[in-house]
């Protein structure tokens, strides 16, 4: 019986093009992983769509002085394309702003509710009023309570990844406006993850095949400990909350929505149904979300962990019709030339815009090559071009023109007959007949750079088998010799298409057209079967065109004109006048507990030589309260006093950030507090 797979990969926000990085973080993969189950003959549908709702297309949508519905429209069909351009196998790519995904969300939110799954808080949230609109998530900017950058979302802070809640930023403003914020009540319907909690550790317990890099941010998770998380919003874009469900709970339900965060991964679902209907099978869907032998895999970069291993298990086990993921295999990130990617500033390869002057075979390859699967990794062109000429052309291009080319100009274009095979030959023939277990086993666990590394050094073994076969002087010496070399090297040709069709599927349909293929073969089948001797070959072409040095310069200076200075995270300089104004001194920590409702925030009391304060700081998911105490910080002590969730901080400490982690600065040997720095 076929196994049956259900992949999804994460819905792109439809307000703004999608660029490389996106790629190589789940949509890559995804489709390497589809198109080989599809040749293995699994029973596999791939879903994606676009994450139409959230607060940064409402952002977009103000900016440009039109609709949401105008911005998700145009970078839908955008996106669409530029997937379409890089040969993304969707089964279907659907929207969350189709009437189906409302009332999947409505349906799949009212089921919890009368479950009694939620919880109703009313609570005092940020509110504009100039612009009289509440301001979630995005809509808020502020100083990162945990690495001072000062330009943090109030959902989460670019700079250090820390997730954020609005309440939780530093001299809050409006992202609208630029008013302060004012405090305005309001009701609304929580998920209690801590109830899950158990269940959750239980159901990840199960899975010790999960990519390290996914259990390891998911035990950071449980030992913080989950904590409720708000499923929705006032705001004017986004799916409604039922109706009947707000009147049941005696909540006024006008201006909210759901949290996108909510809406989005039932947009799997939706989009699955879309796609049954679209089989002309309306209930066909269930095979695969309620059947509990699908293998339902989430494609996600490192940032949606929490959401699809967390969260929206938590809502699956709550409402119990559905299977749960079997793996989650996210990818960390891909940086651009050693900075970050940022669609804000302009500074990414824009798969368009890519699209209009490269092969997307080539920077699947290279993507694929050097994919962020355990840590960040990075894109330059030139190892872009470097990877492009002197391994897709100089090694698979190399051998099958050279073999394409022999064939034709000394046996008329036709498969001579294999004779009788040397040691060299079967070693070749052995190489072949292991690779598609080898690399479909590479692919089936994630290791997706591991299976194009085999798949090369297939392709090398083989220039290195025509070289060592010498056909050139054999067809002179040795006919027999020589065909069964050519033979042979037809035999990889068309293995090497098939092995390669998950990774280079434009450059495959190129080589099956020049062997004649007809119907596209099974992964396992094309080893049990070979090319008939005097079987008809089309003419030779090249596939990989030499990509040439100016065209990598002007990509380079393209990237160099993105905004300048923070699209290379180069501080500005600063004289030592300015430096001289920032009091830095050794403080000692007397105090410390968590802030209620923060689960990143703690409150130290610290003594800086006879003075006493209070600092807030965003250790919660770094340090435990009780370690700091005693410990000596180092802190700038001439900072304005602020209020952080209504407790005054004066002064800040400084610690090092690198990825997740953070850091706290400390004295190499004691010294009384109060100490200056110099
Ligand atoms: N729209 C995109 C992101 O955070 C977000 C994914 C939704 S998947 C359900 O990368
Ligand atoms: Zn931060």
């Amino acid at each position: 019986m076929a196994e049956k797979i259900l992949v999804t990969s994460a819905l792109p926000y439809a307000n703004g093009p999608i660029h490389l990085g996106h790629l190589a973080g789940a949509y890559l993969p995804a489709d390497i992983f589809s198109r080989y189950h599809r040749l293995k003959g699994s029973d596999i549908i791939y879903i994606c769509g676009s994450d139409e709702h959230g607060v940064p297309i409402m952002l977009r949508a103000r900016k440009e002085h039109i609709s949401p519905q105008v911005i998700v429209d145009r970078y839908h069909e955008l996106n669409k394309k530029s997937f379409a351009g890089f040969g993304m196998s969707f089964d279907y790519y659907g929207r969350t702003s189709s009437p189906v995904h409302h009332q999947t969300s409505r349906d799949f939110f009212r089921t919890l509710a009368r479950k009694k799954v939620f919880v109703l808080k009313k609570e005092k949230q940020l509110f504009d009023p100039e612009a009289n609109i509440f301001l979630a998530d995005r809509f808020v900017r502020g100083t990162c309570p945990v690495c001072g950058y000062e330009e943090a979302y109030g959902d989460q802070c670019e700079k250090c990844g820390s997730s954020l809640s609005p309440s939780e930023l530093i001299n809050p403003r409006s992202a609208i406006t630029d008013a302060v914020p004012v405090l305005k009540e309001t009701t609304h319907w929580y998920l209690p993850l801590a109830e899950f909690q158990k269940e959750l550790e239980e159901w990840i317990g199960t899975h010790p095949e999960w990519k390290s890099n996914v259990l390891g941010q998911i035990k950071s998770w449980f030992n913080t400990g989950l904590t409720d998380r708000a499923v929705t919003r006032d705001l004017p874009w986004g799916v409604t909350v039922p109706e009947d469900v707000a009147r049941e709970a005696g909540v006024d339900a006008s201006g909210k929505v759901l949290y996108v965060w909510f809406d989005a991964p039932i947009g799997y679902i939706s989009a699955t149904k879309e796609w049954a209907e679209q089989q002309g099978n309306p209930d066909l869907w269930k095979d695969y979300w309620q059947d509990k032998k699908t293998r339902l895999i989430h494609f996600i970069g490192k940032d949606n962990i929490v959401f699809h291993c967390l969260i929206f298990p938590a809502m699956l086990m709550a409402h119990g019709d559905y299977v749960l993921p079997d793996n989650v295999p996210a990818n960390e990130f891909l940086n651009l030339e050693g900075n970050k990617l940022s669609t804000s500033r302009n500074y990414a390869v824009w798969l368009d815009e890519y699209l209009q002057k490269f092969d997307p075979d080539a920077l699947r390859y290279v993507l694929a090559s050097n994919l962020p699967e355990s840590r960040d990794t990075d894109f330059s062109w030139k190892e872009f071009q470097a990877r492009h000429n002197n391994e897709l052309a100089d090694v698979l291009g190399n051998f099958i023109n050279r073999t394409m080319t022999f064939v034709h100009k000394y046996f008329g274009g036709k498969v001579p007959e294999q004779k009788q095979l040397s040691e060299l030959d079967s070693q070749l023939l052995t190489m072949l007949e292991q690779a598609p277990d080898k690399l479909g086993q590479l692919i089936d666990t994630f290791q997706i750079k591991a299976y194009v590394h085999e798949l090369m050094n297939i392709a090398r073994f083989a220039n290195k088998y025509f070289n060592d076969k010498e056909p050139w002087i054999t067809r002179k010496s040795d006919m027999d010799n020589c065909a069964t070399t050519i033979n042979l090297c037809l035999q990889t040709v068309r293995a090497l298409s098939v092995l390669a069709e998950p990774l280079l599927p434009f450059t495959a349909q190129k080589i099956w057209q020049m062997l004649d293929m007809g119907e596209k073969h099974q992964w396992q089948e094309f080893m049990k079967s070979e090319l008939p001797a005097g079987h008809s070959l089309q003419e030779p072409r090249i596939l990989f065109t030499k990509i040439e040095d100016d065209a990598i310069e002007a990509e380079v200076k393209r990237l160099k004109q993105a905004s300048p200075g923070e699209a290379k995270n180069e501080p500005e300089l600063i004289d030592i006048e300015t430096f001289g104004k920032i009091d830095l001194r050794v403080a000692e920590v007397l105090a410390a507990e968590p802030i209620k409702k923060s689960d990143k925030l703690l409150k130290l009391q610290i003594k800086v030589g006879t003075e006493q304060r209070q600092l807030v700081a965003g250790l919660a998911k770094h340090y435990k309260a009780g370690d700091l105490i005693g410990k000596k910080i180092i802190i700038v002590a001439n900072l304005k006093p602020v209020k952080i969730r209504g407790q005054e901080s004066q002064g800040m400490l400084l610690a090092a950030s690198h990825d997740d982690r953070v850091i706290l600065l400390t004295v190499m040997e004691d010294i009384p507090s109060g100490s200056p720095i110099r």
